[in-house]
């Protein structure tokens, strides 16, 4: 590959006047914005413990009162990013949010697109464009842009959930914003139980499709017993995954990130191909052994990793017995819109 020429190689008055009129040499920056046969990611392959962080979490429900934090969110921040930018890679945001019993997290909407994958704990809910969700561990409740959201709490332990955002992209593009509101009317209707069966969904002749996001809360014993059925129905089937979709049109049930969960059969190890998206990898069941590259990570129940685009990854369950399940998060979507979406394999 041809070497091209430093900055320092031109004087030091042509450099200067080139600052002065806001001008900028490419050829000494080509390489770094264009770099050869494949990026080079500032996002790095990180592990973050549940059993370590919770605690810290607990904590912050001691120290900061919901009033003063609005949020009470512990950022799982990829320290290739920088850890103040709050980014776990180019598009995807993760933090693990608190909720104290009693506590009321008053109503918001903003631009970037927001879902919570529930960890730990009970009764719970959040409403979304006045749907009332009841969060249980596992499910999957998207706040899709613009709708109004917040979150209450009737149970009587802490409960924890995982918020994934496309919060660096839209901050990046110049496009966040938040507006606060009153607290919302609940309206009668629930998505996750109209759209609860494969196959048939409301005819509501007049209505079809004019609903972007139909369905609010993927319950995750839907989505477990989908997993079930097809690891039995196709017992060679190695990518035991299915997609969480808008059950109106079969596309991504939002625009920008792609969620999915996957199930590892006893003792099954899985290469996911290098494909050009970053993913995020939630344990929601199990113990995985996850390699990328060179290095090795232990995952454990409720641990979370992030690992780069076009880089292959291989999922190991570590149990001979049982079945493990994951949730993942990743930029497929955003890639095939963009038509960057690559596949290596
Ligand atoms: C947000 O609105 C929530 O509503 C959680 O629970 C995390 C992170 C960045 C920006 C907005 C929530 C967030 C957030």
């Amino acid at each position: 590959m041809q070497e091209l020429a430093l900055l320092e190689d031109l004087p030091a008055d042509y450099r200067e006047a080139l600052t002065r009129e806001n001008l900028v040499p490419l050829w000494p920056n080509l390489r770094a914005v264009l770099p050869p046969g494949k990026p080079r990611p500032k996002t790095r392959a990180t592990h973050w413990s549940y059993e370590a962080l919770k605690p810290l979490l607990l904590k912050a429900g001691e120290l900061t009162p919901i009033e003063k934090a609005e949020r009470r969110v512990l950022v799982l921040a990829n320290p290739g990013h920088g850890l103040e930018n709050m980014q776990a890679s180019a598009a995807m945001y993760l933090g693990m949010q608190l909720l104290m019993p009693g506590e009321w997290a008053a109503a918001h909407r903003h631009t970037p697109n927001a879902v919570r994958l529930i960890v730990e704990g009970e009764g719970a809910h959040t409403t979304v464009d006045g749907e009332k969700c009841p969060m249980s561990r596992g499910d999957l409740i998207l706040t899709p842009t613009g709708l109004w959201h917040e979150h209450g709490h009737d149970g009587d332990k802490p409960v924890v959930w995982l918020d994934v955002l496309d919060l660096p992209l839209v901050y990046y593009m110049e496009a966040s914003y938040h507006v606060d509101g009153p607290r919302q009317n609940i309206k009668p209707g629930h998505g996750d139980r109209i759209y609860a069966r494969g196959g048939v969904v409301p005819t509501a002749a007049f209505q079809r499709q004019s609903n972007a996001y139909p369905m609010l809360r993927y319950p995750w014993v839907e989505a477990r017993a989908a997993l079930e059925a097809l690891a039995t129905d196709q017992p060679k089937l190695d990518a035991v995954q299915i997609s969480y979709v808008n059950p109106e049109t079969g596309a991504d049930a939002q625009n920008i990130l792609g969620y999915y969960a996957l199930m590892l059969r006893p003792g099954q190890t899985l290469r996911l191909p290098a494909r050009s998206p970053s993913a995020v990898f939630h344990v929601m069941e199990g113990a995985i052994e996850a390699g990328v590259d060179e290095q090795s990570f232990t995952l454990a129940m409720a641990d979370t990793c992030c690992v780069p685009g076009y880089t292959a990854v291989s999922l190991r369950n570590r149990s001979a017995n049982a079945p493990a399940f994951l949730f993942i998060a990743d930029e497929t979507p955003l890639h095939r819109k963009l038509g960057l979406f690559e596949n290596r394999d």
